[in-house]
């Protein structure tokens, strides 16, 4: 069996046809499928469709033997247990600060609010700035409107999010792909066909 860890959304839009190239086609929706686990036209090969967040989690322990994730998420997860082989180029983002726009300047450490909390806590340490960081779940962009935070540390796209709560970007942290990522016991005990579907996928990149 090869267990191949997705998460609904961008991700799964976007790998399907790195998927349909490697020759996997699920045989349901998970948009519209209640089912964690989807059949795919192999037999052998199931997709199981989980949190963004998590998907390096399961690939780590084995659960999942291969998973799509955003490095954003592996970042934070910290990579442990895993082999990121290829960039997909999907999902594309930048991993960001971002505070209100014509923000006062803040006296002493700076709050700063975001699920990227391993992320966040290193970069600050990276400038030699100390600060508060605030483990958040969502809507990080809230953080500064109430007063929770002086910053957040979020991914951006188009940036319409942030403008539309009266925030900016700041700092660039990092420029975010999905990446494939497999789990390095299974990369060894099925390695031809980890391999083979890595090779697949690369050529339809290509
Ligand atoms: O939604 P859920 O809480 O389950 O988890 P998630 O948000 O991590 O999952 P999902 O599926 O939304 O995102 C999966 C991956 O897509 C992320 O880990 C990123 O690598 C990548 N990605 C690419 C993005 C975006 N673009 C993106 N724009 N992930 C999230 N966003 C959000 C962002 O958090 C902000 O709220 O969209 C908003 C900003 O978009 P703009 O266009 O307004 O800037
Ligand atoms: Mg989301």
């Amino acid at each position: 069996m090869l267990k191949i860890a997705l998460s609904k959304g961008r991700i799964f839009k976007e790998t399907l046809p790195l998927l349909k190239a490697a020759g996997i086609e699920p045989l349901d929706d998970p948009e519209s499928s209640r089912k964690l686990i989807l059949n795919t036209n192999h037999e052998d090969v199931k997709l199981v469709i989980i949190r963004a967040t998590d998907v390096p989690t399961y690939v780590q322990f084995g659960a999942a033997d291969i998973g799509v994730a955003g490095k954003d998420v592996l970042m934070e997860h910290g990579g442990e247990g895993i082999y990121e082989p290829l960039d997909l180029g999907i999902a594309k983002c930048r991993l960001m600060t971002a505070g209100l726009v014509n923000a006062d300047p803040v006296n002493g450490r700076k709050r700063v609010a975001t699920k990227f909390v391993n992320v966040a806590r290193k970069y600050f340490e990276s400038r030699g700035e100390q600060v508060e960081v605030i483990k958040l779940y969502g809507s990080m962009e809230l953080g500064p409107i109430v007063g929770l935070s002086d910053l957040i540390v979020d991914v951006v796209d188009t940036g319409n999010t942030l403008k539309a709560n009266g925030l900016e970007p700041i700092d660039h942290i990092a420029d975010i792909s999905s990446r494939l990522i497999v789990n390095k016991a299974a990369m060894k005990m099925k390695h031809e066909r980890i391999q083979s579907l890595i090779d697949r996928i690369r050529g339809a990149l290509a």
